[in-house]
């Protein structure tokens, strides 16, 4: 069995898509996603032009080897271009390997260790009101495990905050405020500090102590401002406090593990085990957000799990809408088979980006599973893509009240 093509699909039903489909001599199609939300076509570029090349007349099967050879075969190693492109290339061969075992691709990876994987929803609000009600419809819809983000006073519009009343999962730029330019929102660490633990604690109120929390700092603080919101949450029982700080610098998050006992959770824009060494050896972190989109596919994120087991740190793959159904199905199939399975995050996709992937995942009791067909469990219609052409689209940046870039 051979390769016999590989097409790069840009698309944007809702939002952009890089999909990598690779046919075999004997007509068997797999999917791969190589999406990196608002830098797309760089991985499409490094797919079409310089992967695509070395894959054709391939065995298929030899997924190691062939993650081997474009990882350590191009010389230049890591990052996000890299890491999805090489990501895009494993699923793919993943979702063949398994059609042709004429098993769902979580039988392949060693069986399934749950019934299914705990999913958490995004919740929000422009203020507290916005977002208590947004955390009832999340609940309606079966949610146990809830992120809430909301607006801070005395800001404008916020990451993570959707500015239709009753909140909703979708944000802002996804995709209302697509432009030709990234839209600038206001950004102030201290009202963000102050704010934060009212909102908690309202929730809580609400809501009472089973509920599991989530919250995402995106980034935004220094060490010491981390380690104080940490400590200020503990009372509200949080499931996670997720990217308190810009975690490349692994070594400040020892500040902040010394002053908070609130789980932490960080990595969706790490891409290799190198990026966790600090984070796992020392314990600094509770769970890995890198998904099978940016890590270099099942075996790259693999690679980084099986380590953090070894530290009872768990998987808390990154789900939003940007990681596509197709790197959805991998996460899940990977989640529904890994012993160290944290908790899944699942931000809806929309109607058009369902109607090119039909996704067979099922979201029941909270909880997400992998369809039990050969392979992924996903397609790809490229009629109903054509319809929906590349749009340039960039995620927004912050500026904090003097002005200056903050971190996004
Ligand atoms: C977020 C994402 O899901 C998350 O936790 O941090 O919304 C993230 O900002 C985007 O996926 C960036 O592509
Ligand atoms: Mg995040």
């Amino acid at each position: 069995m051979r390769i016999r093509e590989v097409e790069v699909l840009v698309a944007s039903p809702g939002r952009n898509f890089v999909t990598l489909r690779i046919t075999t001599d004997d007509g068997v199609v797999g999917l791969g996603d190589g999406t990196l939300n608002g830098r797309e076509l760089a991985v499409a570029a490094y797919l079409s032009e310089h992967v695509a090349p070395l894959l054709e007349g391939r065995d298929p099967h030899a997924i190691e080897d062939t993650w081997q050879l474009l990882y350590r075969g191009a010389y230049w190693r890591r990052g996000p271009v890299t890491m999805s492109a090489i990501a895009a290339v494993d699923v793919a061969l993943w979702d063949i390997k398994a059609q042709v075992a004429g098993l769902p691709l979580y039988q392949l990876l060693g069986g399934a260790s749950r019934e299914r994987c705990l999913a958490y929803g995004h919740a929000s609000g422009v203020d507290v009101a916005e977002l208590i009600e947004s955390v009832h419809a999340h609940r309606e819809q079966g949610f146990r495990a809830i992120r809430v983000q909301t607006g801070v006073p005395g800001l404008g519009p916020v990451y993570g905050v959707a500015s239709s009343a009753g909140g909703g999962e979708r944000y802002d730029f996804e995709p209302a405020r697509r432009g030709a330019l990234p839209a600038e929102e206001r950004w102030d660490s201290r009202a963000y500090l102050r704010h934060v633990p009212s909102v908690m604690e309202s929730v809580r109120q609400e809501f009472g102590p089973e509920l599991m929390l989530l919250h995402d700092a995106h980034h935004r603080l220094t060490p010491i401002e981390a380690a104080r919101l940490g400590k200020s949450l503990e009372a509200y029982d949080l499931f996670w406090l997720e990217d308190v700080t810009p975690a490349e610098n692994q070594e400040a998050l020892r500040l902040v593990r010394h002053h908070t006992t609130t789980p932490l959770a960080i990595g969706e824009v790490f891409n290799t085990v190198w990026d966790y060494r600090t984070l796992l050896a020392e314990q600094l972190i509770d769970y890995v957000r890198s998904p099978v989109t940016h890590a270099g596919g099942i075996t790259g994120l693999r690679r980084i799990l099986d380590l953090a087991g070894q530290y009872q740190v768990r998987s808390g793959m990154h789900g939003p809408t940007d990681v596509s159904p197709v790197g959805m199905a991998a996460s899940l199939h990977l989640g529904l088979a890994l012993h160290n399975f944290g908790i899944q995050e699942y931000m809806l996709h929309s109607a058009e980006t369902n109607a090119v992937f039909s996704p067979r995942f099922t979201f029941d009791d909270g909880g997400l599973r992998p369809s039990e067909e050969p392979g992924l469990g996903v397609s790809y219609d490229d009629e109903v893509a054509a319809r929906f052409p590349y749009e340039r689209a960039y995620l927004p940046i912050a500026r904090r009240p003097d002005g200056t870039v903050h971190d996004w």
